[in-house]
């Protein structure tokens, strides 16, 4: 029996079939029983390379299976990748090998539930085998496999934990902007003018409100199906997908809904579902109102609807980094998308509203990020969108400059007050930002202001 393993991959062993016979030549964790390997090994091999030989040296890219195999004596279950190592001294002018992925009998639901994941990441770590003879170059690869399982194993497992961090996805073309746009959102305005290009496949990451923000494109290759198939691994556990494309490069538009698509066709084939966010991006403000623009930014849309199944998935913005609530907006959007939190936080804002004659409220963190709102209707929804980043903004700046010292400021709209308040959460501070239709109204906010803070502060200490 083998030991208990906290991991649902138990070990992982390579072998290749040399003039002794199917042998091991890697196997994790390094202390896994050696007559095990062996076994492994000659099972894997024998069994998927069947009575065939390999004669045609130049078909060998072709050869490639997979199996799931059992190994009841052992207690394990395996899933085993066949494939071929071109070699111009042996027989048939390649060697056969195998890399095989243990679970224990009981996990074995990890091998088939995970199956997709498993197979890209076994035949990407084959990919760069087939690629040199290196020992070194081999046990990088396995390596490199393992820790990818391993850090998928980790997401899946903790879906909602606490300790669970976002990953939010920022891809597109090259020089669509999504260095700017990240380094944008997070106000880096110094670094802005430093920017360059990224080139190459490209992926950089960053950490925001506990969220981590990858970056990731394939610099301007002609072939994104296959390099998505390749690098594609990278979708997996995206909570959140940004699709930059540049709303001025019309030029480059059909390669933007290229790239688009095959991520589209990657998702659907992996069964991996994101709300996608498509910004359609360096729509400065002063172009925002012209002609061209306009026309540009429909042919856009247009388009991206066209080859997108299930349109709900679609959210479009319009943003530019010369206007900082227009990231601030997208990025918002997306985030509000991904709490598991998201509708008890609706729930308790609605609860609320109705309890102090509420016409909208907005929950912000302290960057201004919208966490969750409740609206009485689309008119006031859309002049609060547009005002409560401001509203927030002013209050800030008159923060910043000790020119105000209370938590909380108030706008009076004709008969409307709009309170904005800062609320405490331990080490957290976030913002309420209500629409009351009296001023009256005030006291019973103050009167229920505590009540709510209880209420929601769980939700907050878990929400990102
Ligand atoms: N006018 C304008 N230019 C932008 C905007 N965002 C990015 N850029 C420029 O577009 C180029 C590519 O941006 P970058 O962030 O490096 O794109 P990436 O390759 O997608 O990471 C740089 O020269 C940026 O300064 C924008 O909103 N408006
Ligand atoms: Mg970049």
């Amino acid at each position: 029996m083998p030991e208990e393993s906290s991991s649902l991959l138990y070990g992982v062993v390579f072998s290749i079939f040399d003039d002794e016979g199917p042998s091991p030549r890697f196997a994790w964790p390094e202390n896994l029983d050696y007559g095990w390997q062996l076994q492994i090994s000659m099972k894997t091999i024998s069994l998927l390379m069947g009575e065939r030989t390999y004669q045609d040296g130049d078909k060998f890219d072709e050869v490639k299976y997979y199996g799931i195999l059992p190994f009841p004596d052992f207690g394990l279950d395996a899933l085993s990748f066949f494939f071929l190592l071109r070699d111009e001294t042996a027989r048939g002018q390649a060697k056969a090998a195998t890399i095989t992925l243990l679970t224990q009998e009981k996990n074995k639901d990890f091998l088939y539930e995970n199956m997709p994941f498993l197979q890209t990441v076994i035949s990407n770590a084959a990919a760069k085998i087939m690629g040199s003879r290196e020992t070194s170059v081999h046990n990088a690869a396995l390596n490199n496999m393992i820790a990818e399982i391993q850090a998928h194993e980790k997401q899946k497992a903790s879906p909602f934990g606490a300790g669970r961090k976002y990953k939010i996805l920022f891809t597109g073309l090259d020089s669509s902007g999504k260095t700017s746009f990240l380094l944008g959102v997070q106000e880096k305005y110094s670094k802005l003018l430093g920017t360059r290009p990224t080139r190459g496949v490209d992926r950089s990451v960053t950490e925001l409100f506990g969220a981590k923000l990858v970056e990731w494109e394939l610099g301007g290759q002609k072939h994104y199906r296959e390099a998505i198939q390749t690098s594609g691994t990278v979708l997996y556990g995206t909570d959140v997908l940004f699709f930059l494309v540049d709303g001025r490069a019309i030029n480059r538009l059909e390669e933007a809904t290229d790239f688009f698509k095959n991520i589209l066709k990657f998702l659907k084939g992996n069964d991996i579902h994101v709300p996608i966010v498509v910004c359609i991006h360096k729509i400065d403000p002063d172009l925002r109102e012209h002609a061209d623009a306009r026309a540009n930014i429909e042919k856009i849309e247009q388009k991206f609807r066209e080859i997108t199944p299930d349109v709900n998935q679609l959210k479009f913005f319009e943003t530019s980094i010369f206007d900082h609530w227009s990231l601030l907006q997208a990025f918002s959007y997306g985030v509000s998308r991904l709490s598991p939190n998201r509708e008890i936080a609706h729930l308790q804002l609605t609860q609320l509203a109705g309890k102090i004659h509420a016409e909208g409220l907005y929950l912000l963190n302290e960057a201004g990020l919208v966490l969750s709102d409740y609206v009485q209707n689309a008119t006031i929804s859309e002049a609060l969108e547009i005002s409560v980043p401001h509203l927030f903004s002013i209050f800030r700046n008159f923060r910043k400059g000790n020119l105000i010292q209370k938590d909380r400021a108030v706008w009076k709209l004709d008969n409307h007050v709009v309170i904005l308040q800062k609320l405490a959460f331990q080490k957290y501070i976030l913002y309420l930002v209500a629409q009351l239709p009296a001023e009256k109204d005030i006291s019973l906010l103050d009167a229920n202001l505590d009540d709510f803070v209880g209420h929601i502060s769980d939700i907050v200490l878990h929400y990102l």
